[in-house]
């Protein structure tokens, strides 16, 4: 077993040609750390044949702020095996792990590079009409197969004990529920909506729902989580999606991948006024991202609930009354989450690229402000928004406001 040291290109390298066939013998390889994520090393491997694969490590610390932040490399080993696990049900939409060494807290998987990162094709206008549908398979497949619907108790806990991850959800729970709430030095806040990032701190109406999201967040492992499902965590190209980086899973609320996903598509949406020219290109930008969601959420309701007909094991969790409730309140629980989300890419630690990129400073605060005004409202209001077409209609409107 080789101890844990932080891979340079050549030992990554090393590390790909060992556990994997596919380069072949005799294959001049070269390495390529390319990663810009928060928190690892990411390393591109590649043969003269132009075939490749990755390299993930997780570094001791989180990579985006420096050795002062000190994070268990246990996150590789959660990460290979959400990846694994959510593979096994869903393996059209989950990046395939090749290999996973414990000791070196590393991980060789399949290179996605005939796809874009969901982020970046947002950005510039590219429209996939299978986004929505494909999303919602994976978020129902994966979701309901480690859930108590199919999980016995015995097997249900020693999984909870399994996917435990104390360091990344501690993140979650300051950057995502605590930091935007309060005057923290960890926020980053664009001096124009200075005011509205404010208001935030002295709204206890707000921080009483957060509350209530939060607690949730801290106890109601529900399912197995990817845990971090942004427009960064997933690659798509003309036919298909993928999801990669699952180091954030954990056993928790259904409504928390489903939200955070909702919550992103959301962000683009403000941005678009921002990030497109024209009306008419943001008009239909805004119209595909309220489809994606229709149909998303569609969808994914559709799914869960045909396998909670079909494929539940307790015989108590058989009854369709609860089976519905338990929908709609995960339906309710991702409102609130997409809310959160909205929140904290626009003052928290971790902006994203949608907001970000919009030259304009005054431009860019508008559409910020919107997405701090539909976070707000979004959880606040989310046990009245009873159906999917109840939360469009309060997106359309509070923006166009
Ligand atoms: C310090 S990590 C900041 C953010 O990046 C990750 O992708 C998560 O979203 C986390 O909140
Ligand atoms: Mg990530």
């Amino acid at each position: 077993m080789t101890a844990y040291q932080i891979f340079t290109s050549e030992q990554a390298m090393r590390f790909a040609d060992e556990h994997s066939e596919l380069f072949g013998e005799h294959s001049k390889l070269s390495a390529t750390e390319f990663g810009d994520g928060n928190l690892n090393l990411v390393f591109r491997v590649v043969n003269d044949k132009g075939t490749s694969l990755i390299v993930k490590q997780a570094l001791p610390y989180a990579r985006c702020v420096g050795e002062s932040w000190p994070l268990s490399t246990d996150r590789a080993r959660i990460e290979a095996e959400v990846l694994k696990l959510h593979a096994r049900f869903c393996p059209e939409h989950t990046v395939e792990v090749l290999h996973f060494d414990r000791a070196l807290s590393a991980i060789l998987m399949e290179d996605l590079k005939q796809y874009d990162i969901l982020r970046t094709a947002l950005i510039k206008g590219k429209q996939f009409a299978h986004l929505a549908p494909q999303l919602a398979n994976y978020l129902a497949n994966t979701l309901f197969y480690t859930s108590d619907f199919v999980l016995t108790g015995p097997a249900k806990k020693a999984a909870v004990a399994q996917f435990t991850n104390p360091d990344l959800c501690l993140i979650t729970e300051d950057l995502f529920f605590t930091d935007p709430y309060c005057n923290h030095e960890r926020n980053t806040i664009h001096s124009l909506i200075l005011p509205s990032a404010r208001a935030l701190w002295y709204d206890t109406d707000l921080q009483a729902e957060v509350a209530m999201l939060k607690a949730d967040f801290l106890s109601k492992p529900q399912a197995l989580l990817h845990g971090d499902l942004h427009s960064g965590s997933i690659f798509i190209n003309n036919e298909n999606c993928k999801v990669i980086d699952a180091e954030f899973g954990f056993y928790g609320p259904i409504g928390f991948d489903v939200g955070v996903l909702i919550g992103n598509l959301l962000i683009n949406y403000v941005a678009s006024p921002g990030v497109f020219k024209t009306p008419e290109e943001q008009s239909q930008q805004q119209h595909y991202l309220l489809t994606q969601i229709h149909t998303l959420w569609q969808h994914f309701a559709d799914t869960f609930s045909q396998l909670q007909q079909t494929a539940t094991q307790d015989p108590t969790l058989q009854n369709s009354r609860y089976q519905q409730r338990f929908l709609q309140q995960v339906f309710t629980d991702a409102i609130g989450y997409a809310g959160c989300e909205l929140i904290r890419r626009t003052v928290g630690l971790a902006h994203v690229a949608d907001l970000e990129r919009i030259s304009d400073a005054k431009q860019r605060a508008v559409c910020e402000i919107h997405a701090l005004t539909l976070g707000r409202v979004l959880i606040l209001e989310r046990a009245q928004l009873d159906s999917i077409t109840a939360l469009l209609d309060k997106v359309q409107r509070t923006v166009a406001a």
